[in-house]
């Protein structure tokens, strides 16, 4: 009995260490990227301009708080997020570039024309 219970303690402490690696694995990568909120609504996105460091990786939160679906595009990519119903959200990873801008709209058909679409302005 001594013999198994101190093999059930052993499996336990090999697991806490596993476990507290991976948090630290986690928090260092998430440390790395910042995370950008912006929320979607008929029809607007807030903030409209993002500023990011030349080369930097940002995380955009799309929060929808809106009534119909919206979405956030990358002008000139295929990177986008899911296009979300009301209430729900969705990220999407941007690296920037050295200089410049990169547009970003909504792709739901006339939503970009009545005013969802902003920019990630490098500076
Ligand atoms: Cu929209």
């Amino acid at each position: 009995m001594r013999t198994l219970f101190s093999q059930a303690q052993r499996v336990l402490h090999a697991g806490s260490v596993a476990l507290a690696l991976s948090l630290f694995a986690q928090q260092a990568l998430a440390g790395d990227v910042r995370t950008v909120e912006v929320t979607a609504q008929e029809f607007e996105f807030t903030p409209s301009t993002i500023k990011v460091e030349p080369g930097e990786t940002v995380r955009l939160k799309l929060v929808n708080q809106g009534n119909m679906s919206h979405n956030l595009h990358l002008r000139n990519t295929d990177a986008k997020t899911a296009t979300i119903q009301s209430g729900k959200s969705d990220t999407l990873e941007v690296t920037a570039p050295d200089n410049g801008e990169l547009g970003f709209f909504c792709a739901i058909p006339g939503h970009e024309k009545a005013g969802m679409k902003g920019s990630i302005v490098v500076q």
